[in-house]
């Protein structure tokens, strides 16, 4: 079988990552700008005060795209480039700089995919308890409405926020992000509750402002478990654990998208935090669950589990040697096929895959280019099992490489090269990678040169896996609900 012929081939990157400042476009400083100054929070006291000067450089960087033959490219607006001071004064210049660089990609036949938050939050903001004032909500909205006012004649597809489970959990929880706090869980949750307000308050705010019908989702990290076989006990068991939301961190998609399409959170979260809840307004659930239009994740890597003796969720390791990216993450290409068959049989609606790609120590070889092998093959795993979940009848709308461009991994500062074209931060030259030309001929032939899901994976039944996590013990809610126990590992 084919991909669908509109599937949507695209990439992604978000703006403090990418962007850096000048004069004639300034920005407001954002928690990243004060975290980078932070001695000890990011990799060699990087900071993206430049990062890849896409802000001068963007019409190039659309040449780029364009060469490589997107359908779509998913940028992000910094907030503190529009308001400064979070709220307030709107930068013209700011505003300006997005709507040129939306008129130059639909020049360019290429479709923008526009994120609202991608954790660049206005310091100003921060100094007035951020995330945790309940007043950030209508913040959020009062800045949703000036973008969706300038840019909303062009752009119909948003993304209200870019995984919430970091901002919220690694900026306030471990304190590895920005603003690096390690607060309380019941500070944490009310945190991640007005996070849920403000994606439903901009939901409402798109649909009234938007000047044409607009296409509306969210993107968490999608946490997903991989059955260790294709029995049925252990896709239940995978299933389980996917949306498990009982364990000691509230990285589970449950936990951000039930309240989404749901209208609640879900019991097995909610049972063993009840001293920690958030207060919930009589109107919240229903401004949280507006309907949207589709749901987008960013799939890096999953755990891997099967059922136990008696059915309960077991999870595993991976061997020794499996492979690992630069991050340190392990790579699981089934990971892509679980999750959009997990999040689409639980929530029915249409997916996008809105970040997916590999850190390597890429550089620039005696030849001048720049060859990253793994990338492709990463990718081209990755994608087989994309293929899978379409073939399937899963509704998957697109997919966006992570990410055009190498630039600055938040607390790892320059170290880790994410990019399809490589930046020297130096001088700002792009080279694109060997995994550039390799996509563009991915996405002139449809994806129909990729090898078969079945080739595919890392996966197997055959290898025997030490189990890592014993299962919990089992919760009032696990006898109505069977959507339970632990998956993927990652960042917690
Ligand atoms: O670079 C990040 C991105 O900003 C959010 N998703 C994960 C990527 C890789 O860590």
């Amino acid at each position: 079988m084919a991909y669908p012929t509109d599937f949507i081939w695209g990439a992604a990157a978000a703006s403090f990552q990418i962007e850096g400042t000048t004069p004639s476009c300034p920005r407001g400083d954002s928690i990243w700008d004060a975290f980078c100054d932070t001695p000890g929070k990011v990799f060699q006291g990087h900071h993206a005060r430049q990062a890849c000067m896409h802000i001068e450089r963007w019409r190039e960087d659309v040449a780029l795209m364009k060469e490589l033959g997107l359908d779509a490219y998913r940028l992000s607006i910094a907030w503190p480039r529009v308001m400064p001071d979070g709220t307030g004064t709107v930068n013209e210049a700011g505003l300006d700089f997005y709507s040129d660089l939306v008129n130059e990609l639909l020049a360019s036949g290429i479709t923008p995919y526009v994120t609202l938050y991608h954790w660049d939050l206005p310091l100003k903001l921060q100094q007035q308890g951020g995330w945790l004032n309940p007043q950030i909500v209508d913040w959020f909205t009062d800045y949703t409405r000036v973008v969706v006012e300038r840019l909303s004649d062009r752009v119909k597809h948003w993304i209200t926020l870019n995984e919430p489970q970091c901002f919220v959990l690694l900026g306030n929880q471990t304190g590895k992000h920005a603003p690096g706090l390690q607060l309380p869980e019941a500070d944490v949750l009310r945190i991640g509750h007005h996070a849920l307000l403000a994606h439903g308050r901009a939901v409402q705010t798109i649909r009234a402002c938007s000047d044409q019908p607009a296409q509306i989702g969210i993107a968490p990290i999608g946490v997903v478990a991989i059955p260790q076989t294709e029995r049925k006990v252990d896709i239940d068991a995978a299933r389980q654990a996917t949306f498990d939301n009982a364990g000691d961190t509230l990285f589970s998609s449950a936990w951000w998208l039930d309240p989404v399409f749901k209208g609640r959170y879900p019991e097995s979260g909610v049972e063993p935090r009840l001293k920690d809840m958030p207060p919930i307004g009589p109107e919240d659930m229903a401004i949280i669950s507006q309907p949207i239009d589709f749901c987008a994740f960013n799939l890096y890597e999953a755990g891997v589990v099967r059922a136990g003796a008696e059915g309960q969720v077991e999870r595993l390791a991976y061997p020794p040697g499996h492979p690992m990216t630069a991050m340190d993450w392990p790579v699981t290409p089934e990971g892509l096929y679980w999750a959009s068959r997990f999040l689409h049989e639980r929530y029915k609606t249409p997916l996008y895959i809105t970040e997916n790609g590999l850190s390597c120590r890429d550089w620039v070889s005696v030849d001048g280019k720049v060859h990253d092998p793994n990338r492709i093959d990463f990718l081209a795993r990755y994608l087989g099992y994309a293929k899978r979940a379409c073939d399937e009848g899963i509704p998957l709308l697109g997919y966006f490489q992570w990410s055009i461009m190498d630039n600055f991994e938040w607390a790892e500062g320059y170290k880790d090269r994410f990019g399809l074209i490589y930046v020297d931060y130096a001088t700002g030259e792009r080279i694109p990678k060997d995994s550039y030309d390799w996509y563009r001929n991915t996405i002139r032939t449809g994806g129909n040169e990729l090898p078969p899901w079945s080739q595919c994976g890392f996966m197997s039944d055959q290898v025997e896996l030490e189990v890592v996590v014993k299962p919990r013990k089992p919760l009032r809610s696990d006898r109505d609900n069977k959507s339970q126990a632990g998956a993927s590992t990652r960042r917690s």
